[in-house]
């Protein structure tokens, strides 16, 4: 009966902030290196290794089921923005189109501007991932990775590539571009994996 005397003000708010976040009301820009500028036309992405080679252009995406997604987005450098509206394409719609050799079990995202990042197949295939082309009702701008960026929110921002143009399917673990230099392989916000305790 006390309960609501105790009554949390903001109850869904408290608990969606990962331990060590806070809030920011704009959209940063977390870039390591230049912004890529791909036209629609030569744009691809390309899916290799422990799956049948595939190239997939944008009107191919635009041609699969297309969702909405309301999402939190955590930067391991501790801002957090709540409700980020996305447009594109269910990763688990998208693999239906991929010949996925069964000893694939995790993968490597690859970028226009070389960066990368790792990711396991159990991750990757979260029902809520996409495939990203529409941030806020707009095309996703240059700088936050349009044209097509991942976006897998219930892992630190990192992980979802911007730029993304090749999808590298592995048997094995391998680690990209932030794991490599001590970024923890999986970075769940919510168990603070910020780093490797490798390192
Ligand atoms: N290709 C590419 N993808 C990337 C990055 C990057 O530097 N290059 N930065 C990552 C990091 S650390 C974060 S926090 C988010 C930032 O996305 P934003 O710039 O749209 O906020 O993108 C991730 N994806
Ligand atoms: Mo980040």
């Amino acid at each position: 009966m006390f309960d609501k005397f105790f009554k949390k003000t903001e109850p869904q708010r408290g608990n969606r902030i990962p331990p060590g976040q806070h809030l920011t009301n704009g959209f940063p820009v977390m870039t390591y290196g230049s912004t890529p500028r791909i036209d629609l036309q030569s744009w691809r992405l390309r899916v290799w290794g422990l799956a049948a080679e595939k190239e997939f252009t944008f009107q191919d995406f635009l041609a699969m089921p297309q969702v909405n997604l309301t999402a939190d987005f955590h930067c391991v450098t501790r801002w957090s923005k709540l409700d980020v509206t996305w447009r594109g394409v269910r990763v688990v719609d998208f693999l239906q189109q991929i010949d996925l050799d069964p000893q694939a079990h995790y993968l490597m995202e690859h970028c226009y501007g070389g960066y990368t990042t790792n990711i396991s197949l159990e991750d990757f295939a979260k029902e809520e991932n996409i495939f990203a082309h529409t941030l806020a009702d707009a095309p996703i701008p240059a700088e936050h990775g349009g044209p097509l960026r991942l976006v897998v929110p219930h892992l630190y921002a990192w992980k979802s590539a911007k730029w993304l143009n090749g999808l590298e399917f592995l048997a094995q673990e391998d680690l990209g571009f932030w794991e490599v230099n001590g970024y923890h392989r999986r970075g769940d916000p919510f168990a603070e994996e910020r780093y490797s305790s490798l390192s």
